[in-house]
């Protein structure tokens, strides 16, 4: 029964993956029915706003004919008990009559947080909780944070050399990784909902900073100009790539140089500049500039740090702020993983602090 259990689950966490990067702020979820061993439906929240897992797995199940009174359901995360853009989905599960429902975390959410689970039992399903809950919760370490703290989930990308420098003394940086390395960025860019750069990269390369994945929503592309450098450019008339596609926000200290040209807020420092994110809706932030790096370093959730097969000997290094002195006081960074892409690695690390 057990391995059975894991087995759908399993495939309900697949399903969820699905809906990334379309979800945010929301969480991905994912849910399958069963009935008499057999999956009978499957669902995922394929979209912010619309409809839940629970509701889509349902709906499956019965466009194939299938009577949903007596099965199980494997969702990964507790089935709301709330309105909010849609209706409470513990009590669609009661009425339709479902036996057993077998939870994988509950949901963070303060207006859900057990309730849901509670419902449920109370009219007599058989619900369990925690089956693989660890996965649950990395799948959607973003909307924990989100909905905790109101904060984004920031994450730190950089492109390094084996000898760790992100650019050379010159400042020429293309490129580093290769192309694997560079579409598994695309990836990165698709679980975060915004993109954060210095206007220096704005500058000199004129990035797009939108995903180029088929199956990609637009991207919020956060710039930090303090002096309002880009401001000035495109009064000169100089077009940037980044008003191509999705909303561009500027933290400058500078607003009135954006008057009528782009959004821009009068804050620089970037714990102010995270709860502004996280004001405006923003749950996540994949910190690209090297440049920026170190002022977000004690405030990020993630390093994603990609090495490509080159060294520079000299150049610019990314955390130069550190200045550690003994090798004791260095911050220790948790390995999550390290993958290899094509000549290429990328090592995915949590701050240990
Ligand atoms: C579920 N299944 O598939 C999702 C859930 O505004 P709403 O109605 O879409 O509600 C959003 C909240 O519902 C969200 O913050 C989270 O707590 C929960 N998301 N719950 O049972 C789902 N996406
Ligand atoms: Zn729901």
């Amino acid at each position: 029964m057990r391995d059975e259990d894991e087995k759908f689950m399993r495939l309900a966490l697949e399903l969820a993956k699905r809906g990334e990067g379309w979800t945010n702020p929301n969480p991905m979820v994912g849910a399958v029915i069963v009935k008499d061993g057999k999956i009978i439906g499957v669902g995922w929240h394929r979209k912010f706003g619309e409809k839940h897992a629970e509701i889509n797995a349902i709906e499956d199940a019965k466009a194939k004919g299938y009577d949903v009174r007596g099965a199980t359901m494997y969702v990964t995360l507790e089935p709301c008990s709330h309105w909010g853009k849609q209706p409470p989905c513990a009590d669609r599960i009661i009425q339709e009559g479902f036996k057993r429902v077998v939870v994988a975390m509950e949901d963070p959410n303060p207006l859900v947080a057990g309730q849901g689970i509670e419902k449920m039992r109370k009219a007599g399903i058989e619900v369990e909780v925690g089956l693989l809950e660890e996965e649950a919760r990395k799948l959607n370490e973003i909307f924990l944070k989100y909905i905790t703290t109101k904060l984004p989930f920031v994450s730190i990308k950089l492109a390094l050399t084996l000898d760790g420098f992100i650019a050379t003394e010159t400042g020429s940086s293309k490129w580093i990784t290769g192309e694997k390395a560079r579409q598994r960025v695309q990836e990165l860019r698709r679980k975060h909902m915004a993109i954060m750069v210095g206007s220096g990269t704005v500058l000199a390369d004129n990035p797009r900073l939108n995903c180029r994945l088929e199956n990609c929503p637009e991207k919020v592309k956060v710039i930090l100009d303090r002096s309002g450098r880009v401001a000035d450019e495109m009064r000169k008339g100089r077009k940037f790539r980044l008003f191509e596609d999705g909303r561009v926000i500027f933290f400058t200290e500078k607003p009135e140089k954006f008057k009528g040209i782009a959004e821009a807020y009068p804050i620089t420092e970037p714990a102010k500049i995270l709860k502004k994110l996280g004001e405006l809706g923003i749950d996540s932030v994949l910190v690209e500039g090297g440049r920026i790096a170190c002022q977000f370093l004690s405030l990020a959730d993630k390093l994603y740090l990609f090495y490509g097969p080159k060294l520079f000997g000299r150049g610019i290094k990314p955390f130069e702020c550190l200045k550690v002195e003994n090798t004791k006081e260095a911050p220790l960074l948790r390995i999550e993983s390290i993958e290899r892409l094509g000549e290429s690695f990328l090592v995915t690390a949590y701050p240990g602090w």
